[in-house]
Order: C-alpha cells, then structure tokens, then sequence
C-alpha cells in the first residue's frame, strides 16, 4: 500500500472517530435532560402529583452512606443523595395517614414493593435517591439504576431498594 493510501485511511478513520464523538456528545447532552425531566408520580385514589428532579431535590435533598447487600455478592458501601421518600407525600392534597394501608412503590421493569405507614413514617428509613457516590444513578436503559432508586437504610438486605422507581401509590387497601 502507498504511503498516501495509509495517510487517506487515516484521516477517513480520524473522521469518522471525531464524528462519532461529536454525536454521542449530543446523546450524551439528551440522556442527561431526560434525566433531568425524571419524573416520579404519587397517587392517592383519583389525585395525583407528578415530581421533577427539582421539587424532590427541594424537600430535604440529604446525603448518606449505605451498604447495599444482597443479589449474591459483596456488600458495597455507597454514599447516596437523596430525600426523606414521605416528603413526597405533602404535595398531594389531605392525606389522613390512618386511611392509607399501604405505600406501594412502582418500578419501570415492573418490580413493586410494600411499605407500612410506619416505615414510611420513621425517620432515616425510606429514601427516594437519585445519586451515588455523587453522580446520578443512570437509567435502566443506561444500565444504570435510576433515575430515581428506593434505598431502604434500615433493611440489611437491598431486596427492597427499587431500582428505576416511577410511582409511589397511598392504597386505602
Ligand atoms: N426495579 C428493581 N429493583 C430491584 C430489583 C429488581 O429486580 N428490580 N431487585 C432487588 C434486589 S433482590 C436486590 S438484592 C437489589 C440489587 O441491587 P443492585 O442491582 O444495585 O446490586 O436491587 C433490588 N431492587
Ligand atoms: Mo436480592
């Protein structure tokens, strides 16, 4: 091959790299605004409060390590940003306590959990998060565990810290 073959394939390659990189800078720049616009809605019955990332950062936004244990491997510390999962329940009109049963939070894969009024209740428990070890936790699609995660601080055990939650639902039962 001549010497300037070599160079035209070169600078072809050199192209198509910068080009590349040039368009996931764009996909880049879209994932983080539709990480941006995550919302996570609450139901009680017919009402229903749809949150962005700014309101919930705006009710409490607190910082905490965990250790999340469980799926067969290692436990991993992480420290994880996020806010008090009952400071979303102010915004939806008068919610008397006594008459929830049930607090059921929806994943986007479908996975569901149950927590009791006093679990939702006690303090430094249920966590809606939306940062680890300081960076946003990714979507599902990403590979990532977000937008928005459960972390339940005084459950050993992660089964319960939904990943990609989307819903939190006040059931009378
Ligand atoms: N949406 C969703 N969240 C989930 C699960 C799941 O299958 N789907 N599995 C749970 C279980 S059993 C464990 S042990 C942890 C594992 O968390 P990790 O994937 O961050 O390691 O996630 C929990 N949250
Ligand atoms: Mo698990």
């Amino acid at each position: 091959m001549s010497k300037k073959a070599i160079v035209s394939i070169l600078v072809v390659l050199v192209i198509i790299i910068g080009v590349t990189a040039y368009l996931q800078r764009g996909d880049l720049a879209e994932r983080r605004e539709l990480m941006e616009k995550a919302t996570f809605m609450v139901t009680f019955g017919e009402e229903q409060v749809i949150h962005e990332m700014a309101d919930i950062r705006g009710l409490g936004e607190t910082e905490f390590t965990a250790v999340l244990r469980g799926g067969g491997r290692p436990g991993r510390e992480y420290t994880f940003t996020g806010v008090p999962l009952r400071n979303l329940i102010v915004g939806i009109g008068e919610v008397n306590l006594a008459d929830v049963g049930m607090f059921v939070v929806k994943s986007a894969d479908g996975f569901t959990v149950a927590f009791t009024s006093e679990e939702i209740m006690a303090e430094d428990n249920i966590y809606i998060v939306y940062k680890q070890n300081g960076e946003p936790l990714g979507t599902r699609a990403d590979g990532g565990t977000g937008p928005y995660r459960i972390v339940v601080r005084q459950d050993p055990f992660a089964m319960r810290w939904a990943r990609y939650a989307v819903e939190l639902e006040l059931k009378t039962e």
